[in-house]
């Protein structure tokens, strides 16, 4: 299929990571490969050692430069990929080291700056890299930026951040840089070296005097390697913040030069804390201030903080030196089984429990919970598909143990917060129930029934769900457009009457009571919550189409909340897409052209003339007869479409919280902060 996907950001909107479609910058030719008889080039990827097996001479200046060459090569292998993801992984590796130099205790202060051409400077004051002379005979600093993995063995071990997740050092960023430059203050000088392309440029020399000392770092992200060089404040900012959560003490300062007066200045003292109060900002809260708690053993240390709040969502976030462990792993099993067991201690040592609800369980302890995980770890294993899931055996325990003292001190010391924590849970727990029983009941009635497909579905004839895509259709005469339009062999199509329920605003109980969301349900296959199944999908392309107006954003939204909270793996996986039908058709004589925005109106306009043309408006769907809409919105290849995909989900938490919660002043701050993004709905 020949669909634009456009990846305009929609709830950060993050392009795709199509890590096994990356080419590299350069593809070697044979030709490229000099003294190919003579050198064979042993490369071990994980340590990244490069070792003359055969030939006379392993010169080290062999072995610097087809390291970082093999990084040019293989970009993905060293930062994940080269998409926008990969671009700003460049800023984190670098910053990574002043993190881990105020770690060690000698750095106070990282700034960060973008600068107008989208080179970036990252500076600190701490001890600045050394730039004595190595064994090798080079000056130290030469050998931090051109050898893979050397940062590491002149540093003092220590909960390194740099050597974790992608942990590959500075010099990949150098080597994947069309320039970089490195100002060190040391010794009372000003240390200057400068590369190409990971290239010596400047050898290291003295260009002045200074009292102070630090490391500034100035890099310009090789476009030959990078298809958008094009860095995102907010991405940046997103990552900053959280850094100086979780280190507390640490100022972290970020400009936009392309931006005038862009800066913003993160200093948390209370860490974690501060990040949960963060993350719960604007929603109610059952405990006013965080429960928070930290221990430590051997060589682990362990900090939490928990706070409640009344929706219905859990937002649990965990870290293991400072890497996000966005699949989570032992620390997270060890903590959830802690709350749980003292959460149903206290619940029946109070009484809180009926007969019939004899136990909570752990998704009903966890509703409304947002927490923080914080770790550091000497030696961690991160396992799990994108290497984000900790694997120490030990550490399950460690917080178990530190978690369960924590909790248990909290809750008895706080017993009429804990009962409305606790109230909460039981409540869920009854929802859960009552869900459960729905569910089974709407099972059986499908297993009785010939077609178990909703009635208003208009399915497609080709059953492999690769193939196939499903429009969710904002009424029904625009579903009646969509099904005579439709290519009936791969297109379904699902008319939704009305608005849909609330997500936000219910539980599990009222969700599946609902009919609209269970049409939803069925059709795709899938189930929902705990029990969504991808394998068992039956469209690949779930496609939001409604009106370009209000009530069409609302619904929209509805939709996005209902998938996020209770089919998420449909949307981190990239198939639910948002349809584009046009805003304008432009006639003039025999010719009609089709716009999607006022600029593109313009500038066709400019393209054809504007005399004797007429525009048409649409205001929705209902407007466009089949053929158009065919045209225009469903057919493969002529549309446009959103991918939905969401980079963070904090954000993405605090989006729908806005959007879709109980208080209005944020959703009306939101509304004004983006009424432009809305200018072409039609109010
Ligand atoms: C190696 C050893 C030492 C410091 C650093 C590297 C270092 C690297 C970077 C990168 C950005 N900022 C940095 N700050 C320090 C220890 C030096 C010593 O023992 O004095």
């Amino acid at each position: 299929m020949k669909d634009k996907i456009d990846e305009t950001k929609l709830i950060n909107l993050e392009d795709d990571e199509d890590e096994d479609n990356e080419i590299p910058a350069h593809i070697p030719n044979d030709e490229d490969e000099e003294d190919d008889d003579e050198i064979e080039i042993h490369l071990d990827v994980d340590s990244a050692e490069v070792t003359a097996v055969k030939g006379e001479y392993a010169a080290e200046q062999i072995q610097i430069l087809e390291g970082l060459e093999a990084v040019r090569m293989r970009p993905s292998m060293y930062i994940g990929s080269t998409s926008e993801r990969g671009l700003h992984h460049l800023v984190y590796e670098v910053v990574d080291n002043s993190i881990d130099e105020a770690l060690a205790g000698y750095c106070s202060e990282i700034g960060v700056t973008i600068h107008k051409d989208n080179s970036i400077t990252v500076s600190d004051n701490g001890r600045g890299i050394p730039v004595d002379m190595h064994e090798s005979g080079k000056p130290a600093i030469e050998v931090v930026l051109t050898v893979l993995h050397a940062g590491g063995k002149f540093g003092d071990g220590g909960y390194k951040v740099s050597g974790g997740l992608h942990g590959v050092g500075i010099s990949v960023v150098n080597a994947l840089s069309k320039s970089m430059s490195v100002d060190v203050r040391r010794d009372g000088k000003i240390h200057h070296i400068a590369f190409e392309r990971g290239t010596i440029v400047e050898p290291l020399k003295v260009i002045g005097d200074s009292e102070t000392t630090g490391t500034t770092v100035t890099f310009l992200p090789d476009n030959e390697i990078f298809p958008v060089t094009t860095f995102s404040y907010d991405t940046l900012k997103h990552r900053l913040r959280e850094l100086a959560f979780l280190n507390p003490g640490i100022t972290i300062v970020i400009s936009d030069e392309r931006q005038e007066n862009k800066s913003e200045t993160f200093h948390f003292e209370g860490g974690i804390r501060s990040f949960v109060e963060h993350l719960n900002r604007k929603k109610e809260k059952l405990n006013p201030t965080p429960i928070y708690f930290n221990g430590k053993k051997d060589d682990t240390l362990v900090e939490i903080a928990v706070q409640y709040n009344d929706s219905y969502q859990e937002n649990v976030y965990s870290f293991v030196n400072n890497i996000n462990t966005e699949e989570g792993g032992t620390h997270l099993v060890g903590f959830k089984a802690a709350l749980t067991r003292v959460a149903n201690d206290f619940a029946k040592k109070h009484n809180l429990l009926k007969n019939s609800d004899s136990t909570l369980a752990g998704e009903d302890v966890r509703e409304g919970l947002t927490a923080v995980i914080s770790l550091k770890v000497r030696d961690p294993q991160f396992e799990g598909q994108t290497k984000t899931k900790l694997g120490n055996a030990e550490v399950r325990n460690i917080v178990y143990t530190i978690a369960t003292e924590g909790l248990t001190e909290f809750f008895e010391e706080n017993p009429p917060i804990t009962k409305q924590i606790l109230e909460k849970a039981v409540m869920a727990a009854r929802a859960r129930e009552a869900a459960r029983k729905a569910r089974e009941l709407t099972r059986r009635k499908n297993a009785l029934e010939v077609s178990s497909l909703p009635g208003k579905l208009a399915d497609c004839s080709v059953k492999e769900p690769d193939q196939t895509e499903i429009y969710i259709v904002e009424g029904d005469s625009a579903g009646g457009s969509a099904k005579q339009g439709r290519d009936r062999r791969f297109q379904a199509i699902l008319p939704l009457r009305g608005k849909i329920l609330n997500v936000e605003k219910a539980r599990l109980d009222k969700i599946f009571a609902n009919a609209e969301i269970r049409t939803m349900i069925t059709a795709f296959g899938t189930g929902i919550s705990d029990e969504f199944d991808l394998a068992k999908r039956r469209y690949d392309k779930i496609i939001i189409m409604t009106d370009a107006d209000v009530d069409g954003a609302h619904i929209r939204t509805l939709l996005l909340t209902f998938f996020y909270r209770y089919m998420k793996p449909l949307i981190e996986h990239g198939h639910v897409y948002i349809a584009q039908p046009p805003l304008y058709q432009i006639r003039k004589g025999k010719n009609h052209w089709y716009t999607y925005s006022d600029e593109e109106l313009n500038k066709k306009l400019d393209e054809v003339g504007r005399d004797g043309i007429t525009i048409q408006r649409y205001k929705g769907l209902g407007e466009m007869n089949p053929e158009q809409l065919w045209e225009t919105t469903m057919d493969p290849n002529t549309r446009t479409m959103l991918r939905v995909e969401v980079e963070n989900a904090a954000e993405a938490d605090e989006l729908f919280t806005i959007l879709m919660g109980d208080q209005v002043a944020p959703r009306r701050q939101f509304i004004e902060e983006n009424a432009l993004l809305v200018k072409n709905l039609d109010i």
